[in-house]
C-alpha cells in the first residue's frame, strides 16, 4: 500500500474514534456523587433522588452514582471537600460540618445556639448569608447548586440526663473531626474527642466514649438507643444543612442544557429532602422514646444557661467566619 493512502486511512480510523468518543461523551456519562451516609437516611435518599431526577431528564444520558459511607475517602468524611475540589470525586450531597474544615465559612451554622428554628435556617440559606456562603465554596473550585438538610443535631449519652452546662462535667463526647466542635464542647466542660462516623459507632458501642450528637433521623435509624445512648437532650444546638455540589472542571465540561439539568435536579431533590426530614422528626422522635431512650427537653432557664456557657465560641469564631457574614445571618434571623 502507498504511504500516503495508508496515512490518509490512519487518520480516518483516528477520526473515526475521536467521531465515536464525542457521540459517546453526549450519549453517556457517569458522574459519581460522595455522601457520608447511605439510603437508610434521608442524606443518601437525597443524593439518590437528584440521580433519579437527573437520569429521568437527561434520559439516560447522565448517571450519577452514588458512594455512601464516604467511601470515596475512605471513610475520613472530612476529606470529602478536598477531594472533590480535585476532581477525585465528580459530586457530592455533603454536610457543613464535614467541609468547614477547607471552607471557613461553613462553621457559620456550628455556631452554638445560632439557630433557634426551622426559619431561622431557610432565613440564613436563602438570603444574603447564604449567597455568601455558596460564593465561597465556588471560590475553592466547587460549584454548589442546592440546599438540603442533615437537621437539628441533639445530644445523647449513656450517663444520665443532660440539661443543664454542669451535667457535661468530664463526659466523652465524640465530635465530627471539625475543631470548631472542640470549642464548643470543651467549654461546656465535656471532653470532646474527634472521630469519623465510621469509627463513632464502635467507640459508642465499647464505651470508649459516653455521648454523641446528631440528628434525630440519624439517632433513629442508625439505632443509637442500641449502643447504650439511654438519654437524649432535645437542645437544637445547631442545624447541619446539606449542600449538593459539583466538581468545577466536570461543570465546565457540560454544556448549558445538562447545567441547568443537575442545578434543577439538585433544588428539587433538595426542597423534597428537607420537607421529608422536617415532617418526620415528630415520627421519629415518638419512635425513640418508644424505645424506652429518656428525652430531656430544656425550659427556656436550662436553654439560656447553655448559651451563655457556649458564648466565648462565637466570640472566637466570628472572626474565622467572616464578620459580615455572621452579622447578615444574625439580621435573616432576626428578620425572619
Ligand atoms: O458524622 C456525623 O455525625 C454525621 C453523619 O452527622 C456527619 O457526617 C456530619
Amino acid at each position: 500500500m502507498h504511504a500516503t493512502s495508508r496515512l490518509t486511512k490512519f487518520a480516518a480510523v483516528l477520526a473515526g474514534a475521536a467521531l465515536l468518543g464525542a457521540s459517546l461523551s453526549a450519549q453517556a456519562r457517569e458522574l459519581s456523587i460522595s455522601t457520608v451516609l447511605s439510603d437508610a437516611f434521608p442524606w443518601g435518599q437525597a443524593a439518590e433522588k437528584w440521580a433519579e431526577l437527573v437520569e429521568e431528564r437527561s434520559e439516560g444520558r447522565i448517571t450519577m452514582r452514588v458512594y455512601p459511607n464516604a467511601q470515596l475517602v475512605a471513610g475520613d468524611q472530612t476529606r470529602e471537600f478536598s477531594a472533590m475540589r480535585s476532581g477525585l470525586i465528580d459530586a457530592a450531597v455533603g454536610s457543613t460540618i464535614n467541609w468547614s474544615p477547607q471552607v471557613p465559612e461553613l462553621n457559620l451554622f456550628s455556631l452554638p445556639f445560632l439557630l433557634p428554628d426551622e426559619a431561622a435556617v431557610d432565613a440564613v440559606t436563602g438570603g444574603e448569608a447564604g449567597e455568601t456562603i455558596f460564593a465561597a465554596i465556588e471560590s475553592r473550585d466547587v460549584i454548589p447548586l442546592a440546599w438540603g438538610e442533615n437537621g437539628f443535631r441533639q445530644l445523647s449519652n449513656s450517663r444520665g440526663p443532660v440539661t443543664e452546662p454542669g451535667d457535661l462535667e468530664g463526659l466523652k463526647i465524640r465530635v465530627v473531626g471539625s475543631p470548631l466542635f472542640q470549642d464548643t464542647f470543651t467549654a461546656l466542660g465535656a471532653d470532646p474527642t474527634q472521630m469519623s462516623w465510621t469509627d463513632a459507632q464502635p467507640a459508642l458501642t465499647t464505651g470508649a466514649v459516653d455521648g454523641q450528637e446528631n440528628p434525630l433521623s440519624v439517632f433513629d435509624v442508625a439505632r443509637i438507643d442500641q449502643v447504650g445512648q439511654e438519654h437524649l437532650t432535645l437542645w437544637n444546638y445547631m442545624n447541619d444543612p446539606l449542600i449538593f455540589a459539583v466538581n468545577r472542571q466536570v461543570w465546565l465540561s457540560l454544556d448549558e442544557a445538562d447545567r441547568e439539568i443537575l442545578r434543577e435536579a439538585a433544588l428539587d431533590a433538595g426542597q423534597w429532602e428537607i420537607a421529608m426530614t422536617r415532617e418526620q422528626e415528630t415520627e421519629r422522635l415518638a419512635a425513640i422514646q418508644e424505645r424506652g431512650v429518656n428525652v430531656a427537653e430544656l425550659s427556656d432557664d436550662q436553654y439560656q444557661a447553655f448559651v451563655e456557657a457556649t458564648a466565648e465560641v462565637h466570640d472566637k469564631w466570628a472572626p474565622r467566619i467572616g464578620e459580615a457574614l455572621v452579622e447578615a445571618a444574625r439580621e435573616a434571623i432576626e428578620a425572619r
